[in-house]
């Protein structure tokens, strides 16, 4: 295989003349393909065969050591203006990027194979999707693009009739952190990644095309691309209703996408269309239509279990690629909440010893399966045109602070919303874990441009459509003094989603505050839920004074963007702010 596409070849041919492979294997995305590339991983010791009568299929990947997880500090947007990239990316400008990353490629696939990976994130025949080719050394890396992604001949045929397609230049290096980069070139549709074989760092259609370039090509084009999952959930009148939601990395969006539904609320059914990743346009209908760009999952393994998350866990039994997670005496995967089994290895192949105290699996370990293998997956998640969104929800890990849910009263205070979300660390980036920053709309470390264009983008929507999505917030994290989670989560937060819901429909009653509206605990479903009715109210309170610092906090926070944060996003906090101080209910 090779191409017409002449961009394309003469790329293919520069790459190689600077990376000086062995040999060149344009990937078709066949079966037989993905088997023998397997089976030369299990050969070179890459991959693992798990046990293959529990886990046919299934194969394990131990990463190096210091290669685990994104490396936020190592990523860059490279723009020509430096003020385009914002103050919540790094930065380099382009001609030095460019300069400093193609010294690390020169002569860097030595002995190797480059592979030509021709893929296309969306439904193949969706005028929402958009393609892309990653070239990369590492035959991990194909093959968690052909689980991930629409990936060979077919997306290589829409490439060439289409023209357009993003660059990614992908080479894991000598995997020394000291010379890893992740760089976007946004105003060239180009990534160039190296030194790292890691998830967002190394599959480059998922953070670095889908969300880093994708929210650029958005806002070009007048789209969003955005850090969501997306459900539909079906009520037991039959009807389902599509909904986004955004929240950071390891915060529960695979749990939240493949909910089941408690016993207690009957009739109720959950469809899976995506779990990570959503690309929404405006219809011509006025509403905001959504598809997921990915085709598979990469979801963080631990805490993955029978009562966690079951529809996960029944698909991992076959057809997987696992990460970083630890391992039986007797070759199956292994997690903290999987089982109560005690490991024989840990993440890194050493023999587990469970008196250290260290976790078995790695806190970011991961699994990569076709969402095909999901017992909750959409009939609908291949549609072409997507899905209407009723609601989008953001959401972040709080201790403290933010209610278990409130509706934004429009959709400019909905951006604001948005803006102001943060959440604890997690182990899904290196650094320290648990500390509260500032995520915006989940996508702090995925926005391909300045926030304050970004917030922009988001509130001229409201100037094209009357028909767009409710917005809300929503918290399962909140704990008591003791650390106690003070909310169920997992299948009760359908509650939760149908209290939106029906505001959505306009049939739920709601109390307005100054931060936006509340459920009593009486507008909830709490049939056969077992949360006393202080805890509730634990739950819906707002705490003004609390709240007021948590504005001014907001407010150190945008004057970063200086005069880049819109007009409209300044008046409308003020106008929070007024409601907070005056006590006013309505501002
Ligand atoms: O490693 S990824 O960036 O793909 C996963 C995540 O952090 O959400
Ligand atoms: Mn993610």
């Amino acid at each position: 295989m090779t191409t017409n596409n002449a961009t394309l070849q003469s790329w293919v041919d520069e790459v190689a003349r600077l990376t000086r492979p062995d040999r060149i294997h344009w990937c078709d995305g066949s079966a037989e393909e993905y088997a023998e590339l397997v089976q030369a991983m299990v050969q070179s010791g890459e991959l693992l065969a798990l046990n293959a009568e529990t886990h046919p299929n299934c194969y394990l990947h131990r990463s190096h050591p210091t290669d685990v997880a994104r490396t936020e500090h190592l990523t860059f947007i490279c723009t020509e203006q430096r003020e385009d990239a914002g103050p919540n990316n790094n930065w380099i400008p382009p001609a030095e990027a460019h300069a400093k990353i193609d010294a690390l490629f020169a002569g860097c696939m030595q002995g190797r194979t480059l592979y030509v990976v021709p893929y296309c994130m969306g439904p193949i025949d969706s005028p929402l999707a958009r393609c892309g080719v990653e070239i990369t050394d590492s035959a991990y890396v194909v093959a968690n693009m052909r689980i991930m992604t629409r990936m060979g001949k077919a997306a290589l045929a829409r490439i060439e009739r289409e023209g357009t397609f993003v660059k990614g230049l992908h080479s894991t290096g000598d995997l020394n952190p000291e010379r890893r980069f992740i760089m976007h070139f946004p105003e060239e549709l180009t990534i160039k990644s190296i030194g790292s074989g890691y998830g967002g760092n190394a599959l480059l259609g998922k953070k670095c095309h889908a969300l880093r370039l994708g929210s650029w090509q958005a806002r070009d084009e007048g789209w969003l691309a955005e850090h969501m999952l997306i459900v539909g959930i079906q009520n037991p009148r039959g009807e389902t209703h599509y909904v986004a939601a955004a929240f950071p990395s390891a915060c529960g969006k695979t749990n939240l996408a493949m909910l089941i539904p408690p016993a207690s609320m009957p009739g109720w059914k959950v469809w899976t269309i995506g779990d990570d990743i959503a690309w929404m346009h405006l219809g011509e209908d006025g509403r905001l239509w959504a598809i997921n760009p990915e085709a598979g999952a990469f979801g963080v393994a631990p805490g993955t279990g029978p009562k966690t998350n079951p529809t996960a866990l029944n698909m991992l039994d076959h057809d997987c690629i696992f990460t970083n997670v630890a391992l039986t005496a007797d070759d199956q995967p292994w997690w903290e909440g999987k089982s109560k089994e005690v490991p024989a290895f840990d993440w890194r192949g050493q023999p587990y010893d469970a008196v250290s105290g260290l976790p078995a699996a790695h806190p970011n370990s991961r699994f990569t399966v076709s969402m095909r293998q999901c017992a909750s997956y959409s009939p609908r998640a291949e549609d072409a045109q997507g899905v209407p969104i009723s609601a989008i929800i953001f959401g972040g890990r709080r201790k403290e602070l933010a209610p278990l849910v409130f509706q934004a009263r429009d959709w400019r205070h909905g951006v604001l919303v948005g803006a102001s979300v943060a959440s604890e660390t997690t182990a899904a980036a290196t650094g320290a874990v648990g500390v509260v920053r500032r995520d915006p709309m989940a996508m702090q470390p995925f926005c391909g441009y300045n926030f304050g264009d970004y917030w922009e983008h988001w509130l001229s929507f409201a100037e094209r459509s009357d028909r767009l999505p409710k917005i809300f917030h929503v918290n399962w994290f909140r704990q008591d003094d003791s650390g106690r989670f003070l909310w169920p989560g997992f299948g009760e937060n359908l509650r939760v989603l149908q209290w939106i819901l029906e505001r959505c429909a306009g049939r739920a009653e709601a109390v307005e505050t100054p931060i936006g509206l509340l459920p009593r605990s009486q507008d909830l479903n709490t049939q056969h839920l077992d949360v006393d009715v202080a805890t509730l109210d634990a739950l819906l309170a707002v705490d003004a004074q609390r709240w007021n610092a948590e504005l001014e906090d907001i407010r150190s926070y945008f004057e970063k963007f200086d005069e880049r944060l819109p007009t409209g996003l300044w008046s409308e906090f003020e106008r929070v702010q007024n409601a907070l101080e005056h006590g006013t209910q309505v501002a």
